[in-house]
C-alpha cells in the first residue's frame, strides 16, 4: 500500500479549498469524545469550526470512520462523534489499526496531523497539545504528540501544553528534536488556560506574514516536522495559575493512587480538574479551543497568501 491508496474522505468544501490554495486549518476529533462531555462538546467542535472560518479559514476536522479518514466533518458526523459513548482515541501508533479494523475513531494532535500532511493540509489547531507528563523522568510518558511534530510538516497552532504536564520538560524536548516554538504576539510560552506557563517562548512574531514566512523556511531548510505557533487565552476566559497548580497536584495524586496511567491518563486528570474546578476549566478549555481556532484561521489565511505570492 502507498500514501494515496489511504482512504481519505475529503468533504467537498475542503477538497475545493485544497484545490484552489485556499486556506484551510486541520482540527482534531479527541478533543470531542474525550476532551469534554455531551453536549457541550458537540457545540463547542462547531464553535471551533465557526472559529476557523471567522478568521477566514475553512475547518476541517479529523476522524476516523468505516476504514477511511475524514477529512471534514459534516454536521450529522459531529453529532455522532459527540454523543457515541465508547470511541477509542487514536493516536500515531493506533491508526493504521483502526483503519484496518474499521469501526469510529477519535484522532489526537498526532494522529490528526498525520492526515492533515496527507490530505496536503499546512494549518491545524487544538487547544492545548500533549507533552511531557509530569514525573515521566519514571514514568517515561510523553506524548506521541511531541514525536509526531518531528515526522509530519503541519504548522501547529495550539494555546502551548496542557497544564496538567510538565511544560519546562516539554520545551526541552521540542528543542531538543529541532521543533521552533514562535509566540505569536506573546512573549511566554502558555500554558492552556493558562496566559502563562512561566516560562519565556524562544521566539517571538507579531506579523502573521513573518509566521508564514518563518514556516516555510523552516521546511526550505530541510527540516521534516511541525512548527509550533502558540497564541495564548485571551484574558477574560484564562485561569489564575496559582489556584489550578493546587487543583492539578491532587488530582495527579489521585490519578497514581487509582493507578491510572498510559493514554488513559490525559482525560482522567482533565475531567479531575474539571470537577474540582466546578466546570470552570472546561469552560476555560472550550474558550481556548475556539480562540485558537480563530488565529489559527488568520494565520492560515496569511500562508495562503504567501504561497500565492511565492508563486507569482
Ligand atoms: N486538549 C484538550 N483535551 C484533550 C486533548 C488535548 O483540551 O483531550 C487530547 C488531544 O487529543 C491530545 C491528547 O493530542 O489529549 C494527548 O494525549 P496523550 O497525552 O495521551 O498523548
Ligand atoms: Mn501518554
Amino acid at each position: 500500500m502507498s500514501r494515496n491508496e489511504i482512504p481519505l474522505v475529503v468533504t467537498e468544501e475542503v477538497a475545493d479549498a485544497l484545490r484552489t490554495g485556499a486556506p484551510v486549518v486541520a482540527l482534531e476529533s479527541n478533543v470531542i469524545t474525550h476532551g469534554l462531555a455531551y453536549p457541550d462538546n458537540a457545540a463547542t467542535a462547531r464553535r471551533v469550526e465557526a472559529a476557523v472560518r471567522a478568521g477566514g479559514a475553512i475547518p476541517a476536522t479529523i476522524a476516523v470512520a468505516g476504514g477511511r479518514i475524514l477529512v471534514g466533518l459534516t454536521d450529522d458526523d459531529i453529532e455522532r462523534f459527540a454523543s457515541t459513548p465508547g470511541i477509542p482515541k487514536v493516536s500515531s501508533r493506533d491508526l493504521s489499526v483502526v483503519l484496518s479494523r474499521g469501526g469510529l475513531g477519535a484522532t489526537t494532535v498526532a494522529s490528526s496531523v498525520v492526515a492533515a500532511e496527507l490530505a496536503g493540509i499546512t494549518f491545524f489547531a487544538s487547544a492545548g497539545i500533549g507533552g511531557v507528563h509530569r514525573d515521566a523522568q519514571r514514568t517515561m510518558d510523553i506524548s506521541s504528540d511531541l514525536v509526531q511534530f518531528t515526522r509530519s510538516k503541519t504548522a501547529v497552532v495550539c494555546a502551548g501544553a496542557k497544564r496538567i504536564l510538565d511544560l519546562k520538560l516539554t520545551m526541552e524536548f521540542l528543542e531538543t528534536h529541532c521543533v521552533p516554538v514562535v509566540s505569536y504576539r506573546s512573549d511566554d510560552f502558555p500554558a492552556f488556560y493558562c496566559v502563562t506557563s512561566g516560562l519565556r517562548s524562544p521566539h517571538r512574531l507579531d506579523d502573521a506574514a513573518d509566521v508564514a514566512r518563518a514556516v516555510e523556511a523552516h521546511w526550505a531548510l530541510g527540516n521534516p516536522g511541525s512548527f509550533l505557533i502558540t497564541t495564548p487565552p485571551q484574558e477574560q476566559d484564562a485561569i489564575d495559575s496559582a489556584e489550578i497548580e493546587g487543583v492539578i497536584a491532587e488530582a495527579s495524586a489521585a490519578a497514581e493512587r487509582d493507578g491510572v496511567q498510559g493514554n488513559a491518563i490525559t482525560k482522567y486528570l482533565m475531567r479531575a480538574v474539571d470537577r474540582a474546578t466546578e466546570g470552570r476549566s472546561a469552560q476555560a478549555n472550550m474558550a481556548v479551543l475556539v480562540n485558537t481556532a480563530e488565529v489559527a484561521g488568520v494565520l492560515a489565511v496569511a500562508h495562503a497568501e504567501y504561497r500565492a505570492e511565492v508563486a507569482g
